[in-house]
């Protein structure tokens, strides 16, 4: 018999042996709870709050998953398989109590028990708080991702940091963004084990000087500087049906013995207390800005602080059981998640050379066999580069290297070229030096890496042709494409549980782990039944999304209006203004008597802006100012809403996913890497209306032309108006009167009565200063698009077969799909194709 109390999970006996084997489940359960409430927590069942349940439940899970984390290991080490490692600086979890229960096939009887007790599963539930450690879609993919390979029965282990502050919560304030620190360490973390015996050290500053080696090279190494400890956080990630758990190990930053004892000898106990926290503050905070680079030195230092002790651990664990480096490309893929863990490229050279005495040559093969990197933005703004002073101060031997091998580069280059290009090679170069001379953290992750990927077929060919473009000529081949997916175990089978079962009804319960069955529905697009129960799912998730955002807000929603979704982080090129240019749109013509052939349509936003990104904030700050006043006219109440849930994040979006029909991805094409809320959303079954974007050319292609509503300027001609200098907004802006009306009443007050000029700054930036993200180009395509959407939603119908068709069609963005192909392509491990 199988539940929480085996040692390993299978599925329950709830759903069918019988009753008396369901009771003693049930009651397995409840000795469990009990025993961890007084042994774990030291407190009994009288008194004990939801939090105390909470923490119960999670540990009797956790007990669960414990036994395959050992077996996983155990398995790995005997077959001596290759490992992959994914660094990354974000891994935006979110909750992990259901998708663990899900994992280990619990979650029916952890209700049912909870239920029993008369306790309340999903204030339990609640009471987790978020694993918010990233910022948006970079962070999420990597959770995805590791519960995929996880799922694919691969050895891999995630790498990043124990950010004490992750993503800050948003409050909403007299309509504006207000940050407030989340503290969600604060009853400690049920899904991690710290490790106060796994630590690693990692040096900053100092010297390099030049030595002899034991055989009488000339070698060098770097010295003196100081020294901080990074201590390991194991979190367990857990496959589909628990048949493999992986970690993933986040490094925080303590001070480091040999560097206090220094200090306190100096006798100056308060100020070396002091310096103590000091170097503690590495691990401290989540860098909130996800498009622009900052600059700041302490970015730097996480950066090189988690790779660090990263890749210590990493040649570790392949030096218990191999004795020379040979083989480490062999054993070893270490993917790189954006430039962020770049630094791994020289530190690894500077632990094979300098440390281990591999030669340069050799080194140098060995780190491009290892490594892979994974690009995931075009805007440049958002590219890394840090100045060669930071750099040579902070980690003078890795500048070196870097000098090393960037020489090495460009003298292969200059030797293979028929003639000297010097414009070229300045291109190429590693170092920047237009201005203050700066690395190209892109360029040294790509020449350090084996292949470099893309995250969407539109977004790969863009790198080609574009920021790559001169790196691409030199290695032809090492640019490849690997299109983003979506777990599905998080993002249906957890998330919408009445869509879950509904599809499993009819066939089966494998498509869980092999997404493409989805396809099985498509017979079904046709029928009335079919078309009846799917609709009633989506009512039941819509009337559930009102009671949270009733709950939560105090807004009613009707929930027969169209629910009309465009969730993601706050940012220009994402065009949330877009969207609002169309409610007001909207609204003015409701007022006018002008759209009566529109149905009801209820507009949620949701997404967090950077903190020092003032054009961000005044965006959050209009859609606030214009829900006010639609919500409050009369004139259009019961036909137009619009509503901002604040703090979003992966739980909030739990909620607001499978209640949405339409997915606004409506971004400036050519901009937009991929996009993975465009996946979640259409997986649910809303259609989407979109630019021809990152991915949402390829769910256009997967889910048919006629069954997504594709609007504005493609990438090609985007980029052609805007850098051949043919946009002039203000033609728009004259020309069309509609236009005209909805950009003057935003721009004279419309919506800031007694502060005209609120948004001026806004309506400037499209009207003369360039409108750099084409709002006004793509405006009459968008409003004719929507309302084609409008009209389409009134046949409600059609609506749901299309709706259908697009969950049928969505299996290829499984994220189980994504890995199988990075481990065929990139990092040349086997995957699992039957549990087990
Ligand atoms: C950049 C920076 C710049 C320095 C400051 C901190 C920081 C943090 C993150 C980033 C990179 C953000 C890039 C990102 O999240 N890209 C998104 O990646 C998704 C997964 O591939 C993709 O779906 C989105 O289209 C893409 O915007």
């Amino acid at each position: 018999m199988a539940d929480l109390t085996a040692e390993r999970p299978a599925r329950t006996a709830l759903d069918g042996s019988g009753p008396a084997a369901a009771r003693a489940e049930i009651d397995g359960l409840k000795r469990r709870l009990h025993d961890h409430l007084r042994h774990s927590l030291g407190k009994g069942p009288v008194g004990s709050t939801h939090l105390d349940w909470y923490l119960a439940l999670a540990l009797a899970t956790r007990d669960l998953m414990v036994e395959t984390w050992m077996d996983s290991t155990r398995q790995a080490y005997k077959t001596d398989a290759k490992r992959v490692y994914y660094l990354s600086m974000e891994f935006l979890i979110g909750r992990s109590l259901v998708a663990n229960l899900l994992a280990t096939g619990s979650l029916d009887l952890a209700r049912q028990t909870l239920d029993d007790m008369g306790l309340d599963f999903e204030a339990i539930r609640d009471c987790e708080p978020e694993a918010a450690l990233g910022n948006g879609g970079l962070g999420r993919l990597a959770a995805c991702l590791m519960e995929s390979m996880t799922t694919l029965g691969i050895a891999a282990r995630g790498y990043g940091i124990y950010y004490d502050y992750g993503m800050f919560s948003q409050y909403i304030e007299g309509g504006q963004q207000v940050e407030m620190p989340e503290r969600w360490l604060r009853y400690g973390n049920v899904w991690a084990f710290d490790r106060p015996d796994v630590t690693e050290p990692v040096r900053f500053h100092g010297r390099t000087e030049a030595r002899l080696d034991d055989r009488g090279r000339p070698r060098r190494r770097w010295v003196d500087g100081e020294e901080v400890l990074a201590q390991a956080h194991d979190l367990m990630v857990a496959g589909h049906g628990c048949w493999t758990v992986n970690a993933i190990r986040l490094w925080s930053a303590q001070a480091s013995r040999e560097f206090d004892l220094r200090r306190f000898n100096q006798g100056d106990y308060i100020n070396a207390v002091a310096e103590q926290s000091f170097s503690e503050s590495l691990s401290h905070v989540l860098y909130p800005d996800d498009s622009t680079s900052m600059g700041k030195a302490l970015r730097l230092k996480q950066e090189y602080f988690f790779v660090a002790a990263s890749l210590r651990d990493i040649v570790r664990r392949f030096l218990q059981t191999h004795d020379d480096f040979t083989r480490f490309p062999n054993k070893v893929a270490i993917q790189l998640n954006d430039t962020h863990p770049a630094l791994a490229v020289p530190e690894l050279m500077r632990l094979l050379v300098d440390e281990h005495g591999v030669g340069c040559d050799e080194a140098w093969a060995i780190c491009t066999g290892t490594f892979a990197y994974t690009n995931h933005t075009l805007l440049p703004e958002a590219l890394e580069t840090w100045p060669v002073g930071l750099i040579g101060d902070m980690l003078p031997r890795h500048l070196e290297i870097i000098y090393d091998i960037n020489h090495q580069f460009l003298e292969g280059v200059r030797r293979r070229a028929a003639q000297p290009d010097d414009a070229r090679i300045r291109r190429l170069s590693m170092i920047d030096e237009a201005g203050e001379r700066r690395v190209r953290m892109a360029h040294l992750a790509f020449v350090g890496s084996h292949r470099v990927n893309g995250v969407a077929a539109l977004h790969t060919e863009l790198m080609r042709a574009g920021i790559f473009a001169d790196l691409h000529r030199t290695f032809p081949d090492r640019i490849v494409n690997k299109t983003n997916g979506i777990t599905p175990r998080r993002w249906v089978q957890a998330a919408n549980r009445p869509l879950a079962a509904l599809i499993s009804r009819h066939i089966g319960e494998t498509w869980i782990a092999n997404l493409e069955e989805l396809r099985g529905l498509l017979p079904l697009a046709e029928d009335p039944g079919f078309q009846a129960d799917v609709r009633a799912v989506k009512r039941l998730n819509k009337e559930a999304l009102c009671r949270y955002v009733d709950g939560r807000l105090g807004i009613e929603l009707d929930p027969a209006s169209l629910f009309d979704v465009q969730v993601k982080r706050i940012h220009e090129y994402k065009r949330q203004l877009l969207n609002i240019l169309h409610v007001v749109t909207l609204y003015l013509r409701l007022r006018e008597g002008r759209a009566a052939d529109q149905p009801p349509r209820t507009v949620i936003l949701a997404g967090k802006a950077a903190p020092g990104y003032h054009m961000a904030k005044l965006i959050i700050r209009l859609i606030h100012d214009v829900a006010r006043v639609v919500n409050a006219d009369p004139l259009v109440s019961g036909r137009l809403r619009v509503v901002f849930i604040p703090d979003y994040n992966v739980s909030v979006a739990e909620h607001i996913i499978p209640a949405a029909e339409l997915s606004q991805q409506i971004s400036t094409a050519g901009t937009e890497a991929s996009g993975t809320g465009n996946m979640k959303l259409a997986l649910n079954g809303a259609l989407t209306i979109g630019t021809r974007d990152g991915a949402n050319v390829e769910i256009g292609q997967e889910v048919g032309e006629e069954n997504i509503f594709f609007f504005g300027l493609p990438a090609a001609e985007a980029e052609a108006l805007r850098h051949r200098g043919g946009h002039d907004p203000w033609r728009y802006y004259t020309g069309d009167p509609e236009l005209r009306a909805v950009l003057d009443m935003i721009g004279q007050g419309g919506f800031s009565q007694g502060e005209p000029d609120r948004y001026r700054l806004i309506v400037d930036s499209l009207t003369r200063h360039g409108d750099y993200y084409l709002l006004l180009a793509d405006y009459a395509d968008y409003i004719a698009c929507q309302d084609r959407v409008g009209l389409a939603y009134r046949d409600s119908d059609d609506w749901t077969r299309k709706a259908i068709i697009n969950v049928a069609r969505m299996g290829r963005f499984s994220s189980d799909v994504t890995v199988a192909d990075y481990a065929a392509d990139i990092w040349g491990v086997p995957v699992r194709t039957e549990p087990g």
